[in-house]
């Protein structure tokens, strides 16, 4: 085995998933891949406010974690470098493509073990609660990062609402299935639709939240318009796209990265600089809009608030 630098990483190969894509549909496009690493690194100066700097620090994720030089990603670095299957697997894809989706009408099915199991509107489904406005780090699992200004609900307060039973363990997320609307699942390239799910107890905890808008706006299509979820201490494919299902399970349930590639993308899916991908190191990340790569911190920053729920776990085995 060939141990290498992080810098001598090309950054096709730190595009994770669209190596997996490589390898299941046989089709050569890490030079594209490379392209669009390139161009989104380049783009330069992050449009830094000091009121949204502030918040950071003095935000949910302030509890010394959060260096103070970590500032907001630009409007346009959150909304043209994305990760969003359903509308093509490049960066630029998902901003490109996700435009024609409708995000109204649109229903939300609550399932599974909880008082009221059924389908709301979700205007209905937002109403009882007040959004709030929350700057988390993002680290994907290809090892980039960037700094997002969210604004949302907290998740618990929503699972709070919706009571689950006793027996409920899990709650598992959807993404909408609408091969024509979404033209990324005309192909095989994952098992549609895009689902992932969270122990209850971490569902719970005050950071994990539901976004419905960035920067103040609604939520841009690419980001998962209308709901999507935001697990700032997880690997980003925890934070599923315009969800249709909110279901309370009593077992862990499959989940989509997990099926598609099981020794790459764990369930628990924390971020930790100790445990590699299998084909390259966890150790660093490039934050977009930033040439030097900086240390990945354990459970991406957030270690003192959540550390706590994986306590006596194996966090190698439970990667
Ligand atoms: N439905 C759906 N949700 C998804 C994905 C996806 O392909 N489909 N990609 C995930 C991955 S890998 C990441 S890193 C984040 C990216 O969110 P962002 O584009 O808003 O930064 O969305 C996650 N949610
Ligand atoms: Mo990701």
């Amino acid at each position: 085995m060939i141990i290498r630098r992080p810098d001598d990483i090309p950054s096709s190969e730190i595009t994770s998933e669209a190596h997996y894509l490589a390898r299941r549909e046989f089709i050569a496009r890490a030079a594209g891949l490379g392209a669009a690493f390139v161009g989104a690194t380049l783009l330069g100066a992050c449009g830094t406010r000091d009121g949204a700097a502030a918040a950071a620090r003095g935000g949910p994720d302030s509890a010394g974690a959060t260096p103070l030089d970590d500032k907001p990603n630009s409007f346009e670095d959150v909304t043209s470098y994305n990760n969003y299957y359903e509308f093509g697997t490049d960066k630029a894809d998902p901003k490109a493509n996700s435009g024609s989706l409708r995000t109204r009408p649109w229903t939300v099915e609550v399932a599974g073990l909880v008082k009221s199991p059924g389908r709301v509107a979700i205007d209905d489904f937002l109403k009882p609660h007040r959004l709030e406005d929350r700057i988390y780090r993002h680290r994907c699992v290809e090892a980039w990062s960037m700094v997002i200004p969210w604004r949302g609900i907290p998740l618990r307060d929503v699972i709070t609402r919706l009571e689950p039973l006793p027996s409920a363990k899990f709650v598992q997320f959807t993404t909408l299935l609408d091969p024509r609307q979404m033209p990324g699942q005309q192909r095989n390239v994952l098992d549609w639709p895009y689902t992932d799910a969270l122990r209850l107890d971490e569902a719970m905890h005050p950071l994990a939240f539901l976004a419905t808008g960035l920067y103040g706006k609604s939520l841009p299509n690419q980001n998962g318009a209308p709901l999507r979820l935001v697990v700032p201490w997880k690997y980003g494919f925890k934070g599923v796209k315009a969800i249709v299902k909110i279901a309370f399970l009593d077992r862990q349930p499959a989940t989509t990265w997990n099926v598609a590639a099981p020794n790459e993308y764990g369930f628990y899916a924390n971020v930790n600089p100790d445990v590699d991908h299998p084909r390259w190191t966890q150790s660093r990340e490039r934050r977009i809009g930033e040439f030097r790569r900086r240390e990945t911190l354990m459970f991406n920053g957030y270690a003192s608030q959540v550390a706590s729920l994986y306590q006596g776990m194996d966090l190698r085995r439970n990667f």
